[in-house]
């Protein structure tokens, strides 16, 4: 995604604009340090590319930026929970509209929040008075941080995962390694060797992931190290062949040049009575 091409709506400071894609309100910053974008629908970022390197994260060529449904590629926030623990999948998070409330700046980056609370409608989904904040680091590095508040006066369960697509070379040539001695794959735990490479789909997810995973991107001859906390797992996700083909908002080869390393809490296993607040984080660094 070329962020610099999209139209301004409003300059904010030196170094963030508002801008325009599609129908979406976009947080654009251009900073010495990096470039990047984030979306107010889902609290989304689509893009970032630190200074003289290759763009980091992944966006379908054919992503719905309508704000009617979650964007394919860059990073997803799920949440409230993980997958299909309760509909709709993956939670309301992604697809609700995301308020800015503060950007800070200086010489080595910019911090954007955006926050979003309960209302009505999502009181029908999920029962329960919430802040959630998300905190977007953009610097040599970009970490978010997605810290979530029990606003309500019962205790709340939460899950959630910041499913980042990572842009790669080739899937082909592609490695995630640290990723502990065991995952799990369509409910059952199997041993790892705490790396895998890519022939097929993979949908796992490792509970014994190291802090830090890596993914070598060997065509395009670079490392990025994902770090993260707050989460009881990673998930690896590729949907190879057959499942792009079968989605209308990825290109057939899509699959060729992603992955997913995600920082997830995967079975809604926090538990939040009032007033407490968990934060789940995942940082990219590109080497
Ligand atoms: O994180 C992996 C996963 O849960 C996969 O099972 C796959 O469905 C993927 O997320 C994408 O989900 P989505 O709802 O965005 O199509």
């Amino acid at each position: 995604m070329d962020v610099k091409q999209l139209p301004t709506l409003a300059v904010l400071s030196d170094y963030v604009t508002v801008c325009e894609l599609d129908g979406l309100k976009v947080v654009r910053v251009i900073h010495p340090k990096a470039t990047a974008a984030i979306s107010l629908f889902g609290g989304h970022v689509l893009s970032f590319t630190p200074t003289g390197k290759k763009e980091t994260i992944w966006m379908s060529g054919k992503a719905d930026f309508t704000g009617n449904k979650a964007i394919r590629g860059g990073i997803p926030v799920c949440w409230p929970w993980f997958g299909k623990a309760a509909e709709p999948s993956h939670g309301f998070a992604r697809t609700s509209e995301w308020t800015l409330n503060e950007h800070r700046e200086n010489d080595e980056g910019v911090i954007i929040s955006l926050t979003l609370s309960d209302t009505a409608e999502t009181r029908v989904i999920w029962p329960h008075a919430f802040h959630a904040e998300l905190l977007m680091e953009v610097s040599d590095t970009l970490k978010v941080s997605l810290v979530s508040t029990n606003t309500g006066e019962s205790a709340m369960q939460i899950g959630g995962a910041l499913h980042t697509y990572f842009n790669i070379g080739d899937i082909h040539q592609t490695t995630v390694s640290e990723l502990g001695n065991e995952y799990i794959e369509a409910g059952e735990r199997k041993p790892s060797t705490g790396k895998t490479t890519f022939e097929g789909e993979v949908d796992r997810i490792y509970p014994q992931a190291a802090d830090t995973v890596i993914i070598e991107d060997a065509a395009n001859q670079r490392r990025i190290e994902v770090s993260n906390q707050g989460n009881n797992g990673v998930v690896v996700w590729n949907p190879w062949q057959t499942l792009a083909e079968g989605m209308a908002d990825m290109e057939d080869d899509g699959f060729l040049t992603m992955v997913c390393a995600e920082s997830a809490v995967y079975d809604r296993s926090v538990t939040l009575q009032p007033g407490e607040k968990h934060t789940l984080s995942t940082e990219v660094i590109c080497k």
